[in-house]
């Protein structure tokens, strides 16, 4: 077994997967008709551990087109300067794929479950997106300036309410319910739930701006007084259930302490170290014996693939340091897959004052947060993201509830990359002219929303300043391939040219 040091400054795998991606800043003029407020622009693909930036989080980039209140499943929510969310993502609610027992994505939410099961965890399913920004963000803790709340990185209905950008958003409710059912069922003290979560984000083959979480979590009582002097008999009882999780001999690299005063802290005021020791023993086996069960079944369904019993490679694991908002310490696991490390998912020991404001003062526990996605696309074999939504019985054929078997390809169809490039206003327009930076998920709704899915990715190629006159040139290329047919050159050209011009129109950028 390697051992990593695996501080965050060193996981910058340069994985396909990975979703820590390099920080670009792009400062664009808008024409004010477009553009209210200035905004800070990032390429950074979302995620609640981003590290904290402070810049405005007004209203900003475009208002909807849309006045008329959004129909969201015979629900009516009005509109204002915030709304975002376009009929594209819309069209996306209501599938619960998750509840197709033959899709994939619902096998794999059975399998999952099935690591987790009744009486202990109660398994549930969220099916309405639409929250308030409380539930999504406050209650859990997020800094009025953390990044996850912009506009540019969020599907916003209105000002207070958001379509989930994390199952998170329902912690505080699940929380709730257990301590309402605690006289009715005793045995249930932890849950999983599944849902939707949507997320302003970069065009390719893993991302799309729609995809699936499941989260999990697991309490313990502790004294309703003093709770941190009989610490030592809570962390005991924790350590006993832990001793119920069989072991299991996978090599896990673990380097790092649970605890680490300033990258990892301890609350202290409300946990001994002896109980976030046996939270985090418990987390981390209960996690890795789930994902240990995951990538047996991968491998099996691959070497019967492969037509042979030959071991595939070694299963490999590794906990990183993580941060997130509503738990410390925090931890994100990740498995070694094709040659690359992969994030599947984050956890860590809930934050006491959101147990103290969800009616369970006197519990401890963890939770966990994983992309369905991306574990169904290893356990499958599915190479693109956009496959999941697919309608086509060629795919959906494949795949039947209770069978992990290989995806076959039915075809590649050619990819057509067209590339566009183009100026952004020159700096010295700033203090007159109101410029105004532009995030690059803009660039990606715009592609998305001219495309849709016959996009399979787009990444920037070129960037580059004139030495005279310090004006700033970008080149995307885009690929426009169809997973179910083969397009035409007028098609693709027709849809280029109706990007180029809402690049135009909408960013106010300078053609090449
Ligand atoms: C979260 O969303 C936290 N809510 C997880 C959590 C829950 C932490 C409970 C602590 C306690 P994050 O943004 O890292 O964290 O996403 C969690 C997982 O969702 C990732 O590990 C990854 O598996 C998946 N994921 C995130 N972004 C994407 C994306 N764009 N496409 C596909 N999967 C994604
Ligand atoms: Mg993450």
């Amino acid at each position: 077994m390697r051992l990593l040091a695996t501080g965050r400054a060193l996981r910058a795998t340069s994985s396909r997967w990975s979703i820590a991606s390099s920080s670009r800043t792009l400062r664009m003029r808008i024409p004010p008709t477009h553009i209210s407020q200035p905004l800070i622009l990032h390429r950074r693909p979302w995620s609640s551990t981003a590290t904290l930036r402070t810049h405005d989080q007004q209203p900003g980039i475009r208002a909807s087109a849309a006045k008329e209140p959004l129909l969201i499943e015979d629900k009516t929510y009005p509109v204002d300067q915030w709304t975002n969310t376009p009929e594209t993502i819309l069209s996306h609610v209501g599938r619960r794929l998750y509840l197709d027992e033959n899709h994939p994505l619902s096998i794999t939410r059975k399998l999952i479950e099935s690591q987790f099961p009744g009486p202990v965890y109660g398994n549930y399913h969220e099916p309405n997106p639409v929250v308030p920004t409380a539930q999504n963000f406050d209650v859990l803790g997020f800094p009025p300036d953390h990044p996850g709340r912009s506009r540019t990185d969020t599907y916003y209905i209105n000002e207070k309410t958001v379509l989930r950008t994390h199952t998170s958003a329902h912690q505080q409710a699940y929380f709730q319910q257990l301590n309402r059912n605690e006289i009715s069922r005793p045995e249930e003290v932890g849950y999983t739930v599944v849902a939707d979560v949507y997320r302003r984000d970069a065009i390719d083959r893993s991302h799309y701006p729609v995809f699936h979480q499941m989260e999990g979590a697991m309490l313990w009582k502790r004294p309703d007084t003093e709770p941190l002097q009989h610490s030592q008999a809570t962390a005991t009882k924790i350590t006993d259930d832990l001793a119920r999780i069989p072991t299991h001999d996978v090599p896990v690299e673990d380097p790092n302490p649970t605890i680490h005063p300033e990258r990892n802290p301890l609350q202290a005021q409300h946990h001994s170290q002896a109980e976030v020791e046996a939270v985090a023993a418990h987390l981390k086996r209960s996690l890795e014996r789930m994902v240990i069960k995951i990538f047996t079944e991968a491998s099996k369904a691959a070497a019967a693939a492969n037509g042979s019993d030959a071991p595939t490679e070694p299963l490999k694991v590794r906990w990183v340091e993580a941060y997130f908002p509503f738990t410390s310490p925090s931890w994100e696991l990740e498995v070694f897959w094709q040659g690359d490390w992969l994030e599947i998912l984050g956890c860590g020991v809930i934050k006491q004052e959101l147990l103290i404001n969800s009616d369970v003062p006197n519990r401890i526990g963890w939770a966990f947060g994983l992309g369905l996605e991306r574990i169904a696309m290893l356990l499958f074999n599915i190479p693109d993201i956009r496959l999941f939504w697919s309608r086509d019985e060629r795919f959906l054929s494949q795949f039947r509830a209770g069978h992990i078997t290989r995806f076959e390809p039915f075809s590649k169809h050619p990819a057509c990359y067209k590339d566009v490039a183009f100026w952004l206003p020159s700096a010295t327009a700033n203090a007159a002219g109101g410029i105004v930076p532009v995030h690059e998920n803009d660039i990606m709704e715009i592609v998305r929303g001219v495309a849709g899915d016959l996009v399979e990715d787009v990444r920037l190629i070129d960037e580059f300043t004139h030495p005279k006159s310090g004006k700033k040139s970008m080149c995307y290329r885009i690929n426009y391939r169809s997973l179910e047919r083969t397009l035409t050159n007028e098609e693709t050209n027709d849809l280029h040219d109706q990007v180029r011009d809402k690049l135009v129109n909408l960013l106010g950028v300078q053609l090449r």
